[in-house]
Order: C-alpha cells, then sequence, then structure tokens
C-alpha cells in the first residue's frame, strides 16, 4: 500500500493542501463526535444523580448547536476529498491517454481494446473510490476509535482495559482478510476487462455478426462473460463469510462484557449510570471503526489491484525508439533503400532478405500473392515496426536516426485497412492537416476521384459518415482515404490496395491524375492487379516475403515468370469479358 501512494506521490503531491485541509477538518469532525456521548451521560447523572434540571435544556442545546456545526463540517470535507481525487484522476486519465497515443503497434495488436477502455473506466474508479472515500472514512474512523478508547480510559481504566485485550484479535483477524481478498479483487479485475473485450468486440463486428445470424452464440458468449463475472464478485464476497460472523461476535462480547460489568459496577457504586450510558454510546463509537474495518480493506484492495493494472500500463515502453539527437532534418526528399531487410512478428517471419532502392519521383509497385509481405514491407518505412534484421534509409540516413514524428509527417499511407473517423467527409480528408485550405482539400479530392460521388450527397463535403466510414461504398471509403493522404503532400506516398474496389476506369483516371502531381514523390502502389502496377519504374513481385522477380512491365513479361503468368490471366479473363460483351 506504501508503495503505491509512494509512487502515485507525483499525482498526489500538488494537491496536497486539499489533503491536508481536509483531513484537518475530518479530524475536527472526529473530535466533535465526542460531544454527543459526553453530554448525555452528563444530561442522565445531572437528573438522576444531582437532581438539576436546568443542565437537561443547557446540554441539550450544546447538542443540537454541535451537531449543525458537523453537519456544515462533514459538507466541507466531504467536497475537499472529492477535490482532491478528482484532480488525481484527472491527471492520471491524461497521462494515460498520452501514454496510448505514444505506444507501437505491436502493442495494440496484443491488446484487446475492452483491456484498454477497462482501464480508462473500472479501474480509473476504484482509484478515485480510494482517494475520494477510503482516505477520510479510515482518518474518521482511526481518530474517532482512538479519542473514544483515550475517553473510555478516563472514565473507567478497569473495563477499558479489558475491551482493550481483545482489539489485537480483531486486528489479526482484518489482516487476514485483507490478504484472502486481494487476489479476488485481481480477478474481478481481469473479468471485467473480459466482458468488456466481449461488448467491443460485439459492437464493432455486428455487422458480422447479423451477417452470419450468430446472435444467439453472441449472447452465449456474452453470458459466459457475464456469469464468470458474476461468480467472481461472489467468491469475493464468500471471503466475507469466514470472517464476518468472527467481526460480530467480538462486537456483541464487547457489548456483553460493558452491561455485564458496568452493572456490577454501579451496584457498587463505582460507576454512575450516566456514566455506563456515556461508556456504551463510546462502545458503539469503537464498534464502527471495528466494522468499517472490512469495508475499507475491500476498498483498499480494489484500488491496489487497479493501481497495479493501471501502471502496467504507465510503464509500457513502445518499442519503437527515438535517438535523443535525430537527424536535423525537416523535409524528406525521398530516396529510400532496403538493405537486406528481414522482419518477423513475434515468431512468424514475414520478410526475408529484401533489398532495393529508389528515387524521388519514381513509382515502386508491390505485387505479390495474399500474405507475401507487401503491406508488412511498407510498415517497416513509417517505422509502425522496426525491422529484424538489415537496414533501411532514407535519404541516405538509417530511418531510425529520424524524428519519429518528422519521419511519419513526410509520409502518407491509405492504408488496406481503412478506418473513417465519426467526422464529416471534408474532416476526414484533412485529418492529417487539420488546417488545410479548402482550395488544397478541392485539389486533393479531385485527383483522388471523391469529386465524382461527393455531389451526389446533399451537403457534399459536409455529410457526417458514420464510425468506421458508414453510409459510403468501399470504393467511396478507398478514394477518401487517398485524398487524405494526398494532401499531406507527402514526399512519400504508400497506397496499399487503394484502388482495388474501384473500377478500372476510374483507376485509371485516378493513376493518371496521380503520375502529374508524382514528380517530385516516392511513391508505392501495392496491388493485385496489373493495370495497377504497370506503369510503375519498377515491380517488385513478392512470395513468401521475398522478392522473386523484378524491373518494368515489359522486362517482367519477356522474363516470362510469376509476373507474366499473372499477366496472361488477367489478360485471359479481360478477353473473356470482352468476348461476352461484359
Ligand atoms: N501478419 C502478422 N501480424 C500482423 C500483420 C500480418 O502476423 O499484424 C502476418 C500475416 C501474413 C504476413 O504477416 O502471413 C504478411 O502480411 P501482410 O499484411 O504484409 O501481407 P500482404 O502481402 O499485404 O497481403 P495482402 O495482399 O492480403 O494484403
Ligand atoms: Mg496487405
Amino acid at each position: 500500500m506504501f508503495k503505491a501512494l509512494k509512487e502515485l506521490n507525483v499525482y498526489i503531491k500538488p494537491y496536497k493542501r486539499l489533503y491536508i485541509i481536509g483531513s484537518l477538518i475530518t479530524l475536527l469532525f472526529a473530535l466533535t463526535a465526542l460531544v454527543d456521548p459526553y453530554l448525555t451521560g452528563r444530561i442522565i447523572d445531572a437528573i438522576l444523580v444531582d437532581n438539576d434540571q436546568s443542565f437537561v435544556i443547557k446540554g441539550s442545546l450544546i447538542i443540537i448547536g454541535v451537531t449543525m456545526f458537523r453537519t456544515f463540517f462533514r459538507y466541507q470535507f466531504f467536497m475537499k476529498f472529492e477535490e482532491f481525487s478528482q484532480n488525481i484522476v484527472y491527471q492520471l486519465r491524461k497521462d494515460l491517454y498520452k501514454k496510448l497515443q505514444g505506444l507501437d503497434f505491436t502493442f495494440f495488436d496484443r491488446t484487446p481494446n475492452g483491456q484498454i477502455m477497462s482501464n480508462m473506466t473500472g479501474d480509473i474508479e476504484a482509484i478515485r473510490h480510494f482517494f475520494a472515500w477510503i482516505t477520510h472514512v479510515s482518518l474518521f474512523h482511526g481518530a474517532v476509535f482512538v479519542i473514544a478508547i483515550i475517553s473510555m480510559l478516563i472514565i473507567n481504566p478497569m473495563l477499558t482495559g479489558l475491551l482493550v485485550v481483545i482489539v489485537p484479535f480483531i486486528g489479526i483477524l482484518s489482516l487476514k482478510l485483507s490478504k484472502s481478498v486481494k487476489p479476488t479483487f485481481v480477478n474481478i479485475r481481469t473479468q471485467f476487462s473480459r466482458l468488456n473485450t466481449v461488448v467491443q468486440e460485439n459492437i464493432s463486428g455486428n455487422r458480422v455478426v447479423k451477417a452470419f445470424a450468430r446472435e444467439p452464440y453472441e449472447i452465449e458468449k456474452f453470458q459466459k462473460e457475464n456469469i464468470a463475472f458474476m461468480e467472481r464478485n461472489l467468491e469475493s464476497a464468500k471471503v466475507w463469510e469466514t470472517y464476518l460472523p468472527a467481526l460480530d461476535a467480538f462486537a456483541i462480547l464487547f457489548n456483553v462484557i460493558v452491561l455485564f460489568l458496568g452493572s456490577l459496577l454501579i451496584l457498587n457504586e463505582q460507576m454512575t449510570i450516566g456514566e455506563l450510558v456515556a461508556f456504551n454510546r463510546l462502545l458503539w463509537m469503537i464498534n464502527n471503526p471495528l466494522r468499517m474495518l472490512g469495508w475499507l480493506i475491500n476498498g483498499s484492495q480494489n484500488f491496489l489491484a487497479s493501481y497495479e493494472r493501471v501502471k502496467e500500463l504507465l510503464n509500457e515502453e513502445s518499442r519503437i525508439t527515438q535517438k535523443k539527437e535525430p537527424v536535423n532534418k525537416k523535409d524528406i526528399e525521398g530516396y529510400i533503400r532496403f538493405e537486406d531487410v528481414s522482419f518477423h512478428y513475434e515468431d512468424l517471419p514475414v520478410l526475408d532478405g529484401v533489398s532495393f532502392s529508389v528515387k524521388p519521383g519514381e513509382t515502386v509497385a508491390l505485387l505479390g500473392s495474399t500474405g507475401s509481405g507487401k503491406t508488412t514491407l511498407t510498415s517497416l518505412i513509417s517505422r509502425f515496426y522496426d525491422a529484424t534484421a538489415g537496414k533501411i534509409y532514407i535519404d541516405d540516413h538509417p530511418i531510425e536516426d529520424y524524428d519519429i514524428q518528422t519521419l511519419r509527417n513526410n509520409i502518407s499511407i491509405a492504408m488496406q485497412d481503412i478506418f473513417l473517423f465519426s467526422d464529416t467527409i471534408e474532416g476526414n480528408i484533412s485529418y492529417g492537416v487539420p488546417k488545410a485550405r479548402k482550395k488544397d482539400i478541392r485539389l486533393a479530392s479531385e485527383i483522388a476521384g471523391v469529386n465524382e460521388f461527393i455531389y451526389q450527397f446533399e451537403e457534399d463535403f459536409d455529410t457526417v459518415v458514420g464510425e468506421r466510414g458508414v453510409g459510403l461504398s468501399g470504393g467511396q471509403r478507398q478514394r477518401i482515404a487517398l485524398a487524405r493522404a494526398l494532401i499531406q503532400n507527402p514526399s512519400i506516398l504508400i497506397l496499399d490496395d487503394t484502388t482495388s474496389a474501384v473500377d478500372m476506369e476510374t483507376e485509371y483516371k485516378i493513376l493518371t491524375e496521380l503520375k502529374k502531381v508524382n514528380a517530385k514523390r516516392t511513391t508505392f502502389i501495392i496491388a493485385h492487379r496489373i493495370s495497377s502496377v504497370k506503369d510503375a519504374d519498377i515491380i517488385l513481385v513478392m512470395d513468401g516475403g521475398k522478392v522473386i522477380e523484378r524491373g518494368t512491365h515489359q522486362e517482367l513479361v519477356d522474363k516470362k515468370g510469376y509476373y507474366y503468368d499473372v499477366f496472361t490471366q488477367q489478360m485471359g479473363e479481360f478477353d473473356d469479358m470482352r468476348k461476352v460483351g461484359a
């Protein structure tokens, strides 16, 4: 616990003042709790022993006054601790989000979204709860406990001494409880993130679910996690079953001892009735903290379990590291050289000894079977992943020498797996350049062929597309993704399967327009269609992570290898189509 608080000190420190003021008010609140038992005892003795009726009214008025004051105090420290906790989790949330932005593809490849979401919500909430409640509730009850024991000692040391002997047993019991309850909280947190993952995937994949009519299966899948979540919670509650009766037994034991011995003491005139009443009230005051102990332990363990998960995320480091002193170069020209580059995901080899070089203004086409490593090859240029062997140079500097932001600012990608934000079409196109001029947006749209369909929407560029681009066809999404890549005016442009969903005629138009603006740019075109790659300066034919053929269209056709086979096959299909008049 202390370790966790020490580690969190960076977050706590700036708001220490709130904590200190809140704590002082809490202590005052605890101290004034004494007034009620003390005066109640005095009032009873005033009537029964001293026969002094006037004190009843005076005492009662004081009790009312103090109670009103306490209500005011209570609100004050609630607010202080609320502010304290909100500030801490605000900062924590901010740092977590920032951390997320800095993490690499590998992290997102292996971490389910649901887990990240539950870190950002459930775990943060458990941490907030600790700082907003557990802090002052434990302080209050701790203080009340000590003050009450002292007052009881003053009233009757012997009787108090007897009770205090029992206290260590309760302490041991609580410690044991705390140990057994902790793992159950870790289990709850883990299960919660599984539940979140199922929900999140189900929502994102709702179209697939419907298409395959798998709703019943999805419900069952969710139910499984839902039941597990309930079970983990019940298991956690079960731990109490062993301890609660024991804690209750101690409370009853206290009562019995006080009533029995107290009555004897009164009979022997060693105690007044008023004193016994006050004593009994104080007994409740120490009983409460003991009963609260369970709740406090619960909250603290929950906090610790959550904190550990949040810490894990905060300690994540991007595998893509940056040099302390990167190359001082803002504008990349676009010379790219791969030297014997190999790459594997975890332990799956994907690229094997790839070498090639390109100059600005040239177009490299990548063609090859599915899974041959085309997308992976281009991901290395932006350092989404680092090559596991070999070197990549951009403008003669190893890519690791560049500032990552600078590097990526100079590269634009129209990704194969297109993601559009729920924003306007214009907002999506200018995502990389938020201050883009209307003129530039229109120009990029013109080249990308967005203009051809945009005016069929009533609000053209202001049309809001749904999450992931719902409401658009596949080809329309591709064209928006292309415009989004073009608007950055990059030195290196990567088009990953970008025209696969548009018809041949539109593709031809787009490629022709691109050629006009690509005079100084290095362009990568990944495609399966010969028509998309045939005009490239160099075509790399990939298979199983290797470049198996390279050359221009004509050279490769003359070579009569893999490329030639693909070419004749596609030509054949083209001729067949013509024959049937398609
Ligand atoms: N792969 C992974 N993890 C990933 C992405 C890919 O293990 O995050 C594997 C799958 C495949 C290989 O790497 O076996 C190459 O994938 P890539 O996406 O590079 O293949 P591609 O040539 O772009 O295939 P496609 O034409 O289907 O886009
Ligand atoms: Mg691909």
